[in-house]
């Protein structure tokens, strides 16, 4: 029978542990695809995070290192810096990037660093139970604005792919 459907190589074979209705598991597929097609899976490493996204180290079969916290651009340079040879990617989600990560991604994009950064943005803080994150739009609710973002108070989403093109006046 032909085949007509099959995992990346770059996909380990287990069985996704992500709530229903997550898109990790998509996007992790997606990423595998892209790494099989360029022939990247030897000499790539992925930098992960915090939140969901950091499981990724459970499912992407290359080399991983962890780093906590919003600072997966900051080690992502240090590792591409030394091993300019190799694919390097970091996997971060919203609250990572796009909140305690702000200052690390746009020095790294302001640097012009040679890394491949995957932001996962879900407009909310998804691992620790859906809270408003910067990225979250106005008069979304999430657990921790039950009536909507109320721009007033809490401004409007930050614009991060948009900053990231341009970090600085040239
Ligand atoms: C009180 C508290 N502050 C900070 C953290 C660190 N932290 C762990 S997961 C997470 C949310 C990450 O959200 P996001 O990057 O959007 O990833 P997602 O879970 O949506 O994939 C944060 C901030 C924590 N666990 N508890």
């Amino acid at each position: 029978m032909k085949q007509v459907f099959k995992r990346p190589e770059s996909l380990i074979d287990v069985p996704a542990h992500f709530c229903p209705g997550c898109h990790h598991g998509i996007i992790h597929r997606l990423v595998a695809e892209q790494i099989d097609q360029f022939g990247l899976r030897d000499k790539t490493i992925g930098v992960a995070s915090v939140g969901c996204s950091v499981f990724m180290y459970d499912y992407f079969d290359v080399d991983v290192l962890e780093s906590p916290h919003g600072r997966a651009a900051a080690v992502a340079t240090g590792v591409k810096r030394s091993r300019p040879d190799n694919f390097v990617f970091t996997y971060q989600g919203d609250g990572d990037l796009a909140a305690i990560g702000t200052a690390e991604i746009i020095h790294c994009a302001n640097r012009g660093e040679n890394v491949t950064v995957i932001f996962v943005n879900n407009t909310v803080f998804g691992m620790t139970g859906g809270q408003m994150a910067p990225t979250t739009m106005p008069g979304q609710v999430t657990t921790t604005t039950p009536f909507g973002r109320e721009v007033a108070t809490a401004g409007y989403p930050i614009k991060m792919t948009e900053i990231l093109v341009h970090p600085t006046i040239s």
